[in-house]
């Protein structure tokens, strides 16, 4: 029998079988001995085939079909190893806020880099405007201006004054949405807002930072009853990317990579050549200064991460 799994624990896998009902699987264990390099062999949105056990409510999964598309992250800093954040997407929101906890734009970047890398549209939700006070409104104008530019829709909302989450909710209709940030940016409240059944568990940030501890602990899929699936998953701290060349990074740049046929040589890094057209672009202005910086940052801290790995 097939089905998707909308739950994954490490040990136990939540499917939902074709008919609709759920099934609590484990895996059969060759899965653990594959030559992955993924922590976890499945993930939430895996199409799985399973077999189900005499009484009927759990199962084996026994084999994971091809993925369309899977999001990735470096497991842990120094890691060589990824984690699977969820498979067969239709697009990533990362959802952010510059209340607290701010995000901060390499954050966004790396997220942004991570989507392009495999294809998967990505947005970007401004959580929390009820709190901004001038200098926050200022720096998410601008923040929108760059990833706009960019291509990447934004959207400003609050899920606790209600501003904007109609136009959210068109936003994730009949689609996979997986819903990324750092722990306390408001996911599992905004799922609350938009499906209201749910009933997801939420913390004040107070509370966070004396535990420390992220309030959704498990990536998790919901059908959405205006159509579609959402992902809820555990906050995010840092977002590691997992093994990408600098020519990789600069390719996921869409305002670099429109621009990178002009440098002089093919093989151009946008760092120190002569002849580059992406470093014109920043002096003009026309590449925003926030990025090009940020490109720079990653591709120093992954070769150095890359050194400290050897
Ligand atoms: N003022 C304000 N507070 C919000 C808003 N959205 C969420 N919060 C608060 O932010 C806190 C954290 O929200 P959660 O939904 O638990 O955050 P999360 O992103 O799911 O966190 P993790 O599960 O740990 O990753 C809660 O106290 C929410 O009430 C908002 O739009 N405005
Ligand atoms: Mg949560
Ligand atoms: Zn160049």
């Amino acid at each position: 029998m097939m089905g998707t799994v909308l739950k994954s624990t490490g040990s136990w896998y939540l499917v939902q079988a074709e008919d609709g009902r759920g099934v609590h699987c484990t895996l059969k264990g060759k899965f653990r001995m594959q030559g992955s390099k993924a922590t976890n062999p499945v993930s939430v949105g895996d199409v799985v085939e399973m077999s189900l056990n005499r009484n009927e409510d759990t199962g084996i999964i026994t084999e994971i079909r091809p993925r369309h598309n899977y999001i990735v992250r470096r497991a842990t800093k120094l890691s060589k190893r990824s984690h699977i954040i969820a498979a067969n997407i239709d697009q990533a929101t990362l959802i952010v806020t510059l209340a607290l906890p701010r995000t901060s734009l390499g954050f966004i970047d790396r997220f942004l880099i991570t989507c392009e890398a495999y294809h998967i549209p990505a947005s970007i939700v401004f959580n929390k405007v009820d709190v901004y006070d001038d200098p926050m409104m200022a720096q998410m104008r601008r923040y929108k201006d760059i990833y706009e530019q960019a291509g990447y829709p934004c959207l400003e909302v609050s899920a606790k004054s209600g501003e904007n989450l109609d136009r959210l909710i068109l936003m994730l209709k009949d689609k996979i949405t997986l819903l990324a940030g750092h722990s306390g940016v408001g996911k599992s409240t905004l799922i609350n807002m938009i499906e209201p059944g749910l009933d997801l568990k939420t913390r004040p940030l107070s509370e966070m930072h004396r535990k420390g501890k992220h309030t959704t602990t498990f990536a998790e899929m919901f059908p959405l009853s205006s159509g579609g699936f959402i992902i809820d998953t555990p906050g995010i701290k840092e977002f590691g990317l997992y093994d990408f060349t600098p020519e990789e990074v600069a390719e996921r740049y869409p305002e670099m990579r429109s621009r990178m046929q002009g440098c002089r040589y093919h093989n151009c890094t946008h760092i120190h050549e002569p002849g580059c057209a992406v470093k014109e672009a920043v002096e003009k202005g026309d590449i925003p200064y926030e990025r090009y910086d940020n490109y720079i940052r990653i591709v120093n801290d992954d070769e150095l991460l890359k050194k400290e790995r050897r």
